[in-house]
């Protein structure tokens, strides 16, 4: 089988370029029993990715909220290409960040694509997966992880079913961009304390352990037991444009260049 793994693309307003770039991505992605087919794609289009599931790991969008099916206008495009995307046959999974969360209500619901609020773990083929953003991996940060729990409270749940969306829409962005200027943990410290992790879990019982959050493209190749077993962080977005590629029992990090 054939699956594909993307994160922190932090997506905002569709004309940004970052946007733009990963709509021609996605519209390249077809299921493996197409890709012999002439399909309607868009002639700009020059490779196709088959793949049979697409797992987004977390700060897909760069907040979230919704009311039935009114989302935010600026996502409407990116929406459509998922939903496209679904429609060509491939699975679409979504782990939730600390950008994006309450996704099910949406994507799950109306769209009918699977949603780990936290940590999904699957199977792909004989390969034992755990997969999440990575926002809960270090433990030592209490106050963030404090914060994490209040705003997916029920009562924060209930509170945002109740004010007007474009005011959610306005405080999220605001939000969005004010934790930016603040200090924060070195994604290169990040990464590291991922990698600690996804060591430790690759040995008990993962043959992969698959984050996001940090934004470095990396993936180490263990040898253990018999087996090969792989810590992986899968870029961004925004500078990097990185996925990470599985095939029959193969993981390849790649960039996408249009
Ligand atoms: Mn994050």
């Amino acid at each position: 089988m054939k699956a594909l793994f993307i994160a922190d693309a932090h997506l905002k307003n569709s004309h940004d370029a970052n946007y733009q770039k990963l709509l021609m991505f996605l519209a390249s992605l077809v299921h493996p029993s197409e890709v012999e087919k002439q399909l309607d794609l868009q002639p700009t289009i020059q490779q196709r990715i088959p793949v049979d599931d697409l797992y987004i790991g977390g700060d897909f969008f760069d907040f979230w909220f919704c009311r039935g099916r009114e989302v935010y206008p600026e996502f409407v495009p990116v929406i459509s290409a998922l939903t496209a995307i679904r429609d060509r046959g491939i699975r679409v999974h979504f782990a939730e960040g600390n950008h994006d969360f309450f996704l099910a209500d949406y994507f799950t619901r109306m769209l009918g694509m699977e949603v780990y609020p936290e940590w999904g773990t699957f199977m792909l083929d004989d390969c034992k997966v755990l997969f999440s953003h990575g926002d809960t991996v270090d433990r030592q940060n209490v106050q963030y992880l404090r914060l994490r729990k209040l705003l997916r409270s029920a009562f924060v749940y209930q509170l945002q079913r109740r004010l007007p969306l474009s005011l959610l829409w306005k405080i999220a962005g605001a939000g969005s961009a004010a934790s930016k200027g603040t200090a924060r943990i070195p994604e290169e410290k990040l990464a590291e304390i991922l990698h600690a992790f996804s060591a430790a879990k690759l040995r008990r019982e993962f043959d992969a352990v698959i984050l996001g959050h940090c934004h470095q493209p990396i993936m180490k190749e263990y040898s253990i037991g018999s087996r090969k077993r792989y810590s992986i962080t899968l870029g961004d977005w925004i500078r990097h444009f990185s996925y990470l590629y599985y095939e029959d029992g193969n993981f390849r990090l790649c960039f996408f260049e249009a």
